[in-house]
Formats: structure tokens, sequence, C-alpha cells
């Protein structure tokens, strides 16, 4: 089943089948490293691409509960196939590793979460590739920044922590025009609230572990794309192993089946929130794709369905008030990653964008100031009056 369902419908039955072998309902998990073949010749014809089949969990398409994850989330993304991996961060790897050799040049949003920032300035900068950091907020910039030797633009929008909004179509188009890669991390805003292919990228790549899986109990990763392009990465995804385990690809089929409930009611709680700790005297500036006063207010509506769960706020006192708030909560928990269920808070200066130079940070609005919270999806008369009760100790 592809696109011609409604979202939601899709979300609970895209990629799902009875199991061929007893009929069982639901996907089951296949908790196997490796799979028999008939004889040796279909073993050899499988290495070499004659047949298509199973050969080891670690080779894609790994195992039947990974395609079945792999159909599910490539049809929500309006993509033709896709590879999972055993993180966000391998799954990033993964897509650079496989597209960029030495001399080439890597444009990325100048806000990217702390890890990619990491892998991106440090570790590929060491095999010879070039790197820059462009406010792709204003899509001029991204003009500006073009180089002879560019072969991929990576956009996170919205962005991790800063929630800055980049404008992915007039970003593909100038990528387009150059033959670089347009690759972007939906994993904020997830299918459910923008299809970056269907806006003109190439590839899209989430921390599975946020929305996808979305209850904080599995580490995954995806890269969603047309089939040329996952077929493009086979050789990295084999030798390198970031592989994703069985049961995480089957919580993230169980996480996707509840995908459009569970986004509906992190962004409208979030909403909520932004709207009170705008209206709180204690508070000195909020940051949210869905309050008019974020700076691309109109291309989130443009690009976006809804506005995800995500806010930054800065607290008037700073990173002391900042830390009195975030040990005062106790609905909330203080607590790193994002997209689960319960409401997280955290202070990204000083823990997911801690490896990111402060001059970095300062000039790139990832201030000391800044605390990131991940809307779950309590009541949201709850959230709101533990962040009540707690600023009140400020
Ligand atoms: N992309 C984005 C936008 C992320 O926020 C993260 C992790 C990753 C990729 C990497 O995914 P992982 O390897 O963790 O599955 N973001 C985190 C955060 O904000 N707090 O903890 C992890």
């Amino acid at each position: 089943m592809k696109t011609e369902k409604k979202f939601g419908t899709q979300c609970v039955h895209a990629g799902e089948a009875p199991d061929a072998s007893y009929g069982a309902h639901t996907t089951p998990i296949y908790q196997t490293s490796t799979f028999v073949f008939d004889n040796a010749q279909q073993g050899a014809a499988r290495f070499n691409g004659e047949e298509e089949g199973y050969i080891y969990a670690r080779v894609g398409p790994n195992t039947p509960t990974h395609a079945a994850f792999v159909d599910k989330i490539s049809s929500l993304e309006g993509g033709e196939t896709g590879q999972t991996f055993s993180s966000g961060m391998a799954a990033i790897t993964a897509v650079a590793l496989s597209q960029l050799e030495h001399g080439d040049h890597l444009l990325s949003t100048n806000v990217v979460y702390g890890g990619t920032y990491g892998l991106f300035s440090s570790i590929l900068t060491k095999f010879g590739i070039e790197v820059s950091f462009v406010d792709t907020s204003d899509h001029e910039n991204v003009k500006r920044n073009i180089k002879k030797n560019t072969k991929m633009i990576f956009l996170e929008t919205p962005a991790n922590p800063t929630m800055i909004v980049s404008d992915i179509e007039e970003i593909c188009n100038i990528g387009r025009d150059v033959g670089a890669l347009c690759v972007v991390d939906n994993t904020f805003a997830t299918p459910r609230f923008q299809r970056p292919l269907q806006l003109g990228a190439d590839v899209v790549v989430h921390s599975c572990t946020k929305y996808i899986g979305g209850h904080a109990d599995l580490l995954g990763g995806v890269v969603v794309g047309k089939k040329e392009f996952i077929e493009s990465m086979s050789s990295i995804v084999n030798f390198t192993g970031g592989t994703m385990g069985p049961l995480e690809a089957w919580l993230c089929i169980r996480g996707l089946k509840t995908l459009h409930l569970r986004m509906e009611r992190h962004a409208s709680n979030a909403m909520k929130v932004a709207e009170f700790l705008e209206a709180h005297s204690k508070i000195g500036w909020v940051r949210y794709p869905g309050l008019p006063g974020h700076p691309q207010y109109d291309l989130a509506k443009k690009q976006m369905s809804g506005f995800s769960g995500m806010i930054s706020f800065g607290i008037k006192g700073g990173i002391e008030a900042g830390q009195k708030l975030m040990n005062s909560v106790e609905l909330c928990s203080l607590a790193v990653s994002l997209g689960a269920v319960d409401t997280l808070i955290q202070h990204p200066a000083s823990m997911t964008h801690a490896n990111v130079p402060g001059k970095v940070r300062a000039e790139t609005g990832i201030t000391d100031d800044l605390v990131r919270i991940s809307v779950g999806i309590e009541e949201v008369e709850d959230i709101i009056a533990d962040l009540d009760q707690a600023l009140a100790h400020l």
C-alpha cells in the first residue's frame, strides 16, 4: 500500500501483511542473525544480487521485520524505499560517507543537533571533506556559499535547538541547479507535518529514537529516498555495520501505528505551552514555529502542516534561572532526547550542544539562557501547571 490512503490510515496499515509462515496478524520480530539458504547456488545468487532475499541481518534488507518498517516509513515519507540504522547518527554518518569523498564540499544548516555538528566538523573534515555551516533560514545564504565542489546540502528544519526553519523547496532548487544532493533531517517535524521529498529533497533522515519510536525506549535511525540512492549506500551499510536490531525495527513499526495521533496531541499541547510561556512575566522569549512571532512563521506555515512538539525559550535571569526551573519541575523529566510521550526539558548549551564551541553557539543563537522543552502527550493543563509551579521558584 503506497500513498493513495490518507496519512493516518497509512500509519496503521502501510507495510503490514499477514505473516507468510503462520498468518500472524502483526509483523513478527525476526530475532535472527542469519538466514538459511535452500542450497549453495541460492546463497551465491543472493550474494551476487541475482536473487533478492535475506542473507545476514547486517546486510540490507536485514530481516522481514526491518523490511516491514522500511515499507511503512517510506510510505509515510512518500519515498521509494529506505535503510534502517542503529541510531540517527549512524544513519547520517552512512549518508555522508556513502556520498562524499576527499575534496568534496558539504553545506550544512549552522544549527544542527550537537552530534551532527561533531560528525561534520571533526570527523568528515579529517577525511578531507570541506564543511560550511550556513544560516540556511535565508536561502540566499545557501546560494552565496555554494562552491564548485558542493556535493551535498544538509538541512535540519526545524533546527535543534533554536527552531529556525529553512525553505526546503527553494534550497533544493538551488541544490539541483548545481548537482548537489539535498538531505533533510525530518526528526523534529516527522512526515505528519513535513514531507521533504515532496518539496524536492532527495533524501530524508530520521532519528527514530524520537517521534517515530515515540516512547523513549529505543535507539534507531532511518534513511528514505529513491531505490537507486538506497542501493548506493549498500557498501557503507554492509561494511560499517551500524545495524538496527530486529526488536527496535518492530518497536518502530508499533510506534508509527500511532504517529498521527501522537503528533497531533504533541502539536496542540505545544501550541498551548508556547502561548503560556510567551505570556509569563519570567520568560524573556519563546521560539515555536506555530507562534506568529517566530522569525520564519510564514515559511513554517507554508511547508509544514503542523508545528510539532518542540519549543525553545529563554528565562529572564539567564542560565541560573533556567537551571532553577529545570531542577524544580516535577511532572516533566530533566532529560535529553525528545519526541517521547512524556515531557522532557533540558539545557542545550551544557547538554545536547555542549560539544559545539561556545563562540559558535553564541553566533548561532544557542544561547546560555536557552531551555528546550519536548512537549509530551499528557493532559496539557498538567504540563502547564508543572511549569507554572517551577517558575514560581525563580
Ligand atoms: N537528528 C536530530 C535532529 C536529533 O535531534 C538527533 C538526536 C539526531 C539526529 C541523532 O539521533 P540519535 O543518534 O540520538 O538517534 N538528538 C538528541 C537530542 O536533542 N537530545 O538527545 C539526542
